[in-house]
């Protein structure tokens, strides 16, 4: 795992004869993900396998791709070798049905991306689909071609699935992984039984989370598209993200995002310590549409001033986040990344002596004085006027490895941040109904009012609060609320129906609704760990997902 740890940022590469057809089926667009057309039109495999004849290659430039990957600052690269269409993106000996092949160019694009993956010092990894084959008549996802009941899943997994994983396991050099996707339908041990054949093959090659739906068969997990937790997670994580809302190439998908939204999300993603997976989805031609490869050269303006702060970093020591930025650390060093520019910065909390702090600047760091009150253990600066486009990402250079403040306490803006994912929950029915933390750190599944949510946390000040609750709406869906709630805190009681909530924008906002809404005020009368009791009273019954709740925002109001 050092290397890929070590790494923290790859690109994704999603090539297939999908990206021939551009997203569109006999004149009309097909909605959603381009790879996943064929699917969506039930397409028979003799009609979609023309799609092949499209696909040129004429302007498949693969030292150009790496290029692209080096000025983007990304360690590794994930060739999709065959995703869920069944279609070799490789020189497969094992089935005809590939590039080399049945595409007019008859080249092994696999092949050069190794090649010049392997020349420029990266890492190349091959994505597999290893339960979804719409090719194979014994793979599962194609009903239309195939008679469900005549499926025997043991013959593609020792047919073509573990074939070509020999084939692209024995053909390419060293793989860095493999990433498996979709495991729905694949059995436990049949799970254990691909990562031990890959291992048997190439003992350091890694196997992703999504070769089973337990993460932990995976040498690291997976995070769902696009998505990252609310607050650390243990073990090794990687989001896989979009530059628009697809991976296959897809003409009508012109929803780009902009250069700050993938740094933020980086820096999200750094700050828990996980991997970022970043994908482009090349054209028929072979070449990386223009959008995206802007948006890497960008990307990677912002990485190579501050790569220091990228690579083999750690998660932020911190059990919680702050509002003004995100936090990684190395050796005896903090990284802030910082949200807004020309602040006080003030952080909490540190028990360490600070020996310097500086604006990384690649070579031209900028020293920064600081003040660090003894008895607060608070850290305080003033950012110097930057022209630094994005996040700017300053360095605290401690005295030995970062030593601070665990659990939820007051920060020195008068915030206190109850996260989900730090609550202790109380349900009344058998473990498998009630409340529950997802993977992502919410408190999800909450349809009873008899199931609580209690947070512990510092209070440093006493004063009046005001308390803000913020849900969510499921993925790709719009916020509705309705919820009626109540929460308890030092023997006051507030209640509010949630309706039409602020907005909260964060690094994934384009696919959460998350929404802030007002509970009321407290007074919180003594300094001391104080404790919040969050209720549902009505659950609004439109809501199919019921309650989902991320976080509750404290701020001291200042009278
Ligand atoms: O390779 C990319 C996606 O194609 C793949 N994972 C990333 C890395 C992926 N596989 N499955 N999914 C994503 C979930 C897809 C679900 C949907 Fe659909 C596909 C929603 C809409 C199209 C299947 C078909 C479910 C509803 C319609």
């Amino acid at each position: 795992m050092k290397w890929w740890r070590e790494s923290r940022f790859g690109m994704f590469i999603h090539f297939g004869i999908y990206a021939v057809a551009e997203g569109m089926w006999k004149g009309e667009p097909v909605e959603g993900l381009a790879e996943w057309m064929q699917f969506r039109r039930r397409i028979p495999v003799c009609e979609y396998e023309k799609l092949a004849e499209g696909l040129t290659l004429r302007n498949f430039d693969a030292k150009a791709i790496v290029d692209l990957a080096k000025a983007a600052g990304m360690k590794y690269i994930v060739y999709t070798a065959k995703h869920h269409d069944g279609f070799a993106m490789y020189d497969s000996k094992y089935s005809d049905y590939n590039v080399v092949k049945m595409c007019p160019s008859h080249r092994d694009p696999a092949r050069e991306l190794a090649e010049e993956a392997h020349k420029a010092g990266l890492k190349m990894c091959f994505y597999y689909s290893q339960v979804l084959d719409w090719q194979d008549p014994d793979a599962f996802g194609n009903d239309w071609d195939y008679d469900p009941s005549k499926k025997v899943f043991r013959r593609f997994l020792d047919g073509k699935c573990k074939s070509q994983l020999r084939e692209l396991l024995t053909g390419y050099g060293d793989i860095g992984l493999i990433w498996f996707d979709m495991p729905k339908g694949i059995a436990y041990e049949e799970s254990l039984e691909l990562k031990a054949f890959v291992k048997e093959l190439q003992p350091d090659c890694l196997v992703s989370g999504r070769i089973y739906t337990e993460p932990t068969v995976g040498d690291y997990g997976s995070m769902g598209d696009n998505e990252f937790p609310s607050g650390k997670l243990p073990g090794d994580w990687e989001t896989p993200a979009t530059l628009n809302n697809t991976w296959g190439y897809r003409k009508l998908d012109t929803n780009w995002k902009e250069p700050a939204e993938i740094i933020r999300l980086l820096v999200e993603l750094l700050g828990k310590g996980m991997n970022y997976l970043l994908n482009i989805g090349p054209m028929a031609d072979g070449s990386v549409p223009e959008e995206s490869s802007a948006i890497l050269k960008e990307v990677g303006k912002w990485v190579e001033q501050n790569g220091e702060a990228v690579y083999g970093t750690l998660a932020t020591p911190y059990s919680c986040d702050f509002e003004w930025g995100r936090i990684s650390e190395k050796e005896n060093r903090l990284y802030l990344y910082l949200f807004e520019k020309n602040k006080a910065i003030r952080v909490p909390g540190i028990h360490n002596k600070v020996q310097k702090v500086r604006l990384l600047k690649k070579g031209r760091d900028i020293p920064i004085e600081f003040t660090k009150r003894r008895d607060e253990e608070i850290v305080s600066f003033e950012l110097p006027d930057t022209d630094t486009p994005y996040f700017d990402v300053v360095c605290l250079e401690l005295d030995g490895s970062p030593d601070v403040e665990q659990g939820i306490f007051e920060q020195p803006d008068g915030r206190i941040h109850l996260y989900a994912h730090m609550a202790k929950l109380n349900h009344t029915g058998g473990e498998s109904d009630g409340i529950t933390i997802d993977p992502n750190g919410n408190i999800v599944n909450w349809f009873r009012t008899e199931d609580r949510a209690e947070w512990e946390f510092a209070v440093r000040q006493p004063g009046m609060y005001s308390v803000l609750l913020q849900t969510r709406g499921v993925k790709y869906t719009p916020w509705a609320g309705g919820h009626r709630v109540a929460a308890e805190c030092c023997g006051q009681r507030m209640e509010a129906v949630l309706s039409d909530g602020k907005k909260v924008s964060n690094a994934h906002s384009r696919y959460f609704d998350e929404r802030l809404s007002d509970l009321g005020t407290i007074r919180i009368p003594k300094a001391g760990t104080r404790s919040l009791t969050l209720k549902l009273l009505n659950c609004n019954p439109e809501e199919k997902a019921g309650l989902l709740v991320t976080r509750i925002l404290l701020e001291r109001v200042t009278v």
